[in-house]
């Protein structure tokens, strides 16, 4: 860690109300006594003048000190609130900088204010990627999951697996090179029993970090098939607004257009496609190519058709080859559009002809959409029943908990049975402890810390 004062605007580039620059150091005191021209009260707001180095105005700002490790670095920290333009912010940071200078301050990098915090123990690393989750949240859902993580739910679950792991090693570990009636004591201790609850608990957070995750990172949906089928109509409609032109002219999507929509509080990124046709338009092969770039990237993808042109047992291979294009792990929803323009017999083209994923909607009139929605939801895994205790996580802590998982039954799969698979027993349990303490970073390698701050927006 650098060890000298850092300094950042705090606040999101461009104009507003207020603008909010940082500090934080481990000795700040004799900085904000040189902004006041007076020492600092901590935890008060000081109302002063801001001067450049000629003695010229800069602006009329407030200070607040907090004295270290009672701040969210654990250092002594600056906040000036200033007034909030861009290049006024910009002008008051280089003063800061300027002032500085006999403290060797410096401009902060991404994250490191963050970084500050978790290494001086103030929040731990899962606490630390909640707040980017917080600042990033697009729903209601995803602020309280990213609000439950930051108030260490998360970290306790983990914390509290941890702990047991430890319980269950102490006791196998000092049962080690005793003779064969310890081995008793261990059975009748239920050590079996209890790395039987732990894996139990372990697969409870699996379930609960996997829906954490679709609230973090959302669904990327792409919309497919070929041209004039209600592509566009389709986005329009979920969005709610007329977004992407709708024409009867075959061709009218040339570009991707993306936009995004919450289900149930996840986040849909939805990208709608030129339809996929045999062009010589130039403009329009260049979408087209645009549209297998989408086609790779999504991890839903709609197929979609018109029931009003579609013949029974019609098969261009363009579905195939949608798939075969695909992500091996995306999921295919196979959608026949403008149902309100078939008669009933009609309705049932692709329920009898495709597998059962086949669902019918009209973009125009709304039917079946919801029907869609939850269909979007449900292969992506979302349980919503599972949504109110939910935390935002990441795939890191997925894989975390995938390790420790693996080790845990390499461990039951050992046994119990004399000291040489006792050894085994025991260094298994110790592998899922580090694993898991990746998670709130007690066991994570520097390089990996660093990427994972690095991340962070500067001023964070
Ligand atoms: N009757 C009816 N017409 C639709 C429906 N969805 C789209 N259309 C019409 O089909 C034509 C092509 O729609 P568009 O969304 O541009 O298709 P895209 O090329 O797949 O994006 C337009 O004239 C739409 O008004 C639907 O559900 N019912
Ligand atoms: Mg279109």
């Amino acid at each position: 860690m650098r060890k000298h004062p850092i300094a950042a605007i705090a606040t999101p580039p461009g104009s507003g109300g207020v603008s909010i620059i940082r500090v934080s150091g481990q000795q700040l005191v004799g900085l904000a006594e040189a902004l006041l021209a007076k020492p600092p009260t901590t935890r008060y707001a000081h109302h002063f003048f801001l001067n450049d180095a000629q003695g010229n105005r800069l602006d009329e700002a407030l200070l607040i000190f907090f004295k270290g490790p009672a701040s969210f670095t654990g250092e002594d920290v600056i906040e000036l609130h200033c007034h909030g333009g861009a290049h006024l912010s910009q002008a008051i940071l280089n003063r800061v900088l300027e002032l500085g200078n006999d403290w060797g301050i410096e401009q902060a990098e991404a994250g490191e204010f963050s970084l500050r915090a978790y290494l001086n123990g103030k929040i731990d690393l899962v606490q630390a990627e909640a707040i980017a989750d917080l600042i990033n949240a697009q729903s209601d859902a995803a602020i309280k999951g990213a609000a439950r993580s930051l108030r260490g739910q998360f970290s306790d679950s983990v914390n509290q697996l941890i702990e047991e792991i430890t319980q269950l090693r102490i006791l196998v570990e000092s049962t080690l090179d005793f003779p064969e009636e310890e081995i008793e004591f261990l059975e009748s201790s239920k050590a079996n029993e209890r790395l039987a609850s732990i894996l139990k608990k372990l697969q409870d957070l699996v379930e609960k970090t996997q829906q954490g995750k679709i609230l973090r990172d959302g669904i990327r949906l792409a919309l497919v098939g070929p041209p004039n089928v209600g592509k566009s109509s389709l986005l329009n409609c979920l969005l709610g607004e007329e977004r992407a032109i709708v024409t009867p002219v075959a061709g009218t999507t040339r570009d991707r257009i993306e936009e995004s929509i919450t289900l149930q509080g996840v986040p849909v990124h939805l990208v709608d496609t030129a339809g996929l046709r045999a062009s010589a338009d130039v403009v329009e092969q260049i979408g087209i190519a645009r549209t297998w770039d989408a086609i790779e990237d999504a991890d839903t993808i709609i197929f979609m058709r018109d029931l009003s042109t579609t013949q029974s047992g019609e098969d261009s291979g363009l579905e195939e080859k949608v798939k075969a294009h695909a992500n091996k792990k995306a999921h295919i929803i196979e959608v026949f559009n403008k149902l309100d323009l078939v008669d009933s017999q009609k309705r049932q083209l692709g329920i009898s002809t495709s597998e059962k994923s086949t669902i019918h909607i009209s973009a125009k009139t709304g039917d079946g959409i919801d029907a869609l929605k939850e269909r979007i939801l449900s292969l992506a895994g979302w349980q919503a029943n599972l949504a109110a205790g939910i935390f935002t996580a990441r795939d890191r802590h997925l894989s975390a908990i995938a390790e420790a998982k693996e080790s845990l039954l390499k461990a039951q799969a050992h046994g119990l049975n004399g000291n040489h698979s006792l050894d085994l027993f025991a260094e298994e349990l110790r592998l899922s402890q580090d694993a898991l303490g990746q998670i709130t970073g007690k066991l994570l390698p520097d390089e990996l810390l660093g990427k994972i701050f690095s991340e962070f927006c500067i001023g964070k």
